[in-house]
């Protein structure tokens, strides 16, 4: 857009960068930032336009795009064009993603290098590397409490080894993702350290109050994020003999966007990642941006805007590269991540799905689709150009994060029915095969998630421990039909690293004194490759899970159907055990499949007139993309077999 007052500013900033920015070749760096300036420019003003250093930050702001852009590889600058022109490549069924640690799938980045075989074999083309910046090793939060943001923690490698790895994965034509954790640092980070020898300057990046006055006022309406371990959102701080704000972990600061140095910093930080050929970022706890008094702290309206700023800065310096957002927040509010408007005010293009998450396992808990279907339902629609990332399994806690009003139309009491969840996967409800711990119990509120492996919380430890083959099978077909679910629903699945040979809990973190209080690590163990190989034997736990999954994947990259334009409809049918919906490929609308997944432990019936309304079983049967066969009406139904799903096609 063209603006006066903006083009303006924007053409006295051009007269004021280092004079070295002047004389290199910008061509398309300069479109951009006329492109994006305007937007750029009314955010910036919207948040800091009452400073007096207003200008001289937007010139610093303006220098580090510029920079940056000056910096990236003729490779990466090739890609940002290609992906301008192909603008919708990221919504293809093709991609796959795993999320890993190197250092616990392989040693370190090196070898990450070695072991992307494995990686292929299943059909993944997208790594989100877990992060792996250098951090105080007692205090690391898995990577999250970051020390220096430049810095390859040397035990995994050096940002050399990263750009490396970029490359290689991008000649098997795979993605690599990772993380900017963009709303705290490590109180060892060097900002924290000099705010706490006193430079008001670095005092001026995080929350620092000299008593309790404003940090009470906070706590009135701050929920606690780790209450078990990290009660408060408050630390006292010896050395600096004031309080800081620590929403996650005392040894994590928050920082404070208010300060737009702040900002600057962080989006000099994101664009230093892309440069090193990271083709998506995963902005980590993007929710918690804006503090305000009064508030929750989450969710706030400035936090959006300075996510559109990010997102628009990086389009002027890395087009090409994507945001994930990490917003694990309500149904309603996670949408707005992608941001209110597709070209006017872009967010992330990617968010995690983590409303049909917990609904997947709500569907496990119940062995019914009741919420699941509902809470599907109920989810907002998102923008264009925009995708979600769907997961049954992370290396963080699983809330359970959908609405009351969900389990209620599902027609159970809210509090009685997340109070059975929470039994159901923490082992204290008889009858129960998942062996889960509760995490971060709060007994203020009476609130808990849940930690544990897939494999251990769908079963399949209790079936081995008692060699019971039924319930192994019963496990398998549970993980196999989650994965059907993320595979099939519409957006980019993204895999978890143990998961696809059945990795158990890990109680190795206990050994260890800077884990043992986080029992998340039961579930972030080392991958154990001997047992990876028995995915080599056939009739093994690991065989049957792997082939299963790689089949699922291979057959969801050839099912244009499944590529994700907002072309799923999720069909009303009377079992409460089903979660039924169809799929359209956008090019070409004969081309549909079918997606049926059963929860129940007993196999289910479907009459087709339910179908038959949307235009499926009109011949009689259709095709089963997984199998081959015919799957045949019997006397105006068809049976869905335990724990099961169909992937029909015409
Ligand atoms: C994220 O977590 C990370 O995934 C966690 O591993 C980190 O501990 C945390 O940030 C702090 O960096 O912020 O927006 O319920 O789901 O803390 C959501 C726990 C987050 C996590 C939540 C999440």
């Amino acid at each position: 857009m063209y603006e006066q007052a903006s083009h303006s500013l924007l053409n006295e900033i051009l007269v004021e960068l280092k004079p070295e920015i002047g004389n290199l070749r910008l061509r398309h760096f300069y479109t951009r930032l006329g492109a994006n300036f305007y937007a750029i420019h009314s955010l910036f003003h919207l948040l800091y336009g009452d400073r007096p250093d207003f200008k001289e930050q937007m010139v610093s702001l303006v220098d580090t795009l510029a920079l940056r852009y000056i910096e990236r590889a003729p490779a990466l600058r090739k890609s940002d064009l290609a992906r301008e022109r192909d603008y919708n490549w990221f919504l293809s069924q093709k991609w796959v993603g795993m999320a890993l640690y190197c250092d616990r799938f392989s040693e370190d980045l090196k070898g990450l290098r070695k072991k992307l075989p494995y990686l292929q074999d299943l059909g993944v083309n997208m790594v989100h590397v877990m992060p792996m910046l250098d951090c105080p090793p007692d205090n690391s939060d898995g990577g999250y409490a970051v020390r220096d943001f430049y810095r390859i923690d040397p035990r995994f490698g050096t940002t050399a080894d990263v750009a490396a790895l970029a490359s290689t994965l991008k000649k098997r034509d795979m993605l690599l993702a990772l993380d900017v954790v963009v709303n705290h640092t490590s109180n060892e980070h060097e900002w924290a350290q000099r705010a706490r020898r006193g430079e008001k300057k670095y005092q001026d990046y995080y929350f620092v109050f000299d008593d309790r006055e404003t940090p009470d006022i906070f706590e009135e309406t701050m929920p606690e994020i780790f209450p078990a371990t990290a009660p408060g959102n408050f630390t006292w701080d010896e050395e600096m003999g004031k309080w800081v704000m620590t929403v996650f972990n005392n040894y994590q600061w928050d920082l404070n966007y208010r300060n737009p140095a702040v900002l600057i910093e962080m989006i000099d930080i994101i664009l230093f990642w892309a440069n090193q050929g990271a083709d998506i970022l995963r902005l980590d706890a993007v929710a918690f941006l804006w503090k305000k008094m009064g508030s929750v702290c989450q969710n706030e309206r400035e936090a959006h805007l300075l996510l559109q700023l990010m997102k628009d800065c990086c389009q002027v310096t890395a087009p090409g590269v994507l945001f994930i957002a990490e917003a694990i927040v309500a149904p309603g509010e996670i949408s707005k991540y992608f941001g209110e408007d597709a070209i006017n005010a872009k967010e992330c293009e990617i968010a995690y799905n983590a409303t049909f998450m917990a609904l997947l396992w709500d569907a496990v808990a119940t062995k019914n689709a009741a919420v699941l279907g509902h809470g599907v339902k109920n989810l907002p629609s998102k923008l264009e150009r925009a995708t979600w990332l769907n997961y049954v399994r992370c290396h963080d806690d699983i809330g359970l994060g959908f609405d009351d009003s969900d389990i209620r139309l599902a027609g159970y009491d809210p509090a009685q029915h997340r109070r059975f969840v929470l039994d159901y996967f923490t082992g204290r409800f008889a009858g129960s095969v998942a062996r889960g711990l509760p995490f971060g119990e709060n007994p203020k509120t009476g609130d808990a998630r849940i930690s544990g492996s897939l494999a251990s919380l769908v079963g399949l430890e209790t079936a081995l421990e008692n060699q019971d083959e039924a319930a192994i099978e019963a496990a398998i077909r549970t993980i196999v039909l989650l994965h059907s679910m993320i595979l099939s629903f519409g957006g980019i699945p993204l895999l978890y690293y143990g998961d696809a040979i059945g990795t158990l809990n890990s109680l190795e973190y206990l050994a260890d004194p800077a884990k043992a209080a986080d029992n998340r690590w039961m579930h972030r163990s080392h991958f154990n490759w001997s047992k990876a190989e028995k995915r080599h034997q056939s009739g093994t736990v690991e065989q049957r899970i792997f082939s299963a999954l790689k089949r699922l994947i291979a057959l969801r990259k050839e099912t244009t159907a499944f590529a994700d334009f907002d072309n799923r409809q999720l069909l009303a049918v009377d079992n409460p055990n089903l979660l039924t919906f169809s799929r359209t490929d956008p090019q070409n609308s004969r081309n549909r499949v079918l997606v049926i997944g059963n929860f129940n432990t007993e196999p289910q019936t479907l009459p087709v007139s339910a179908l038959s309304t949307h235009g499926f079983f009109l011949q009689g049967s259709m095709r089963n993309l997984c199998s081959g066969e015919q799957i045949a009406e019997e006397s105006g139904a068809i049976i869905i077999p335990a724990l099961s799903f169909y992937w029909l096609s015409d």
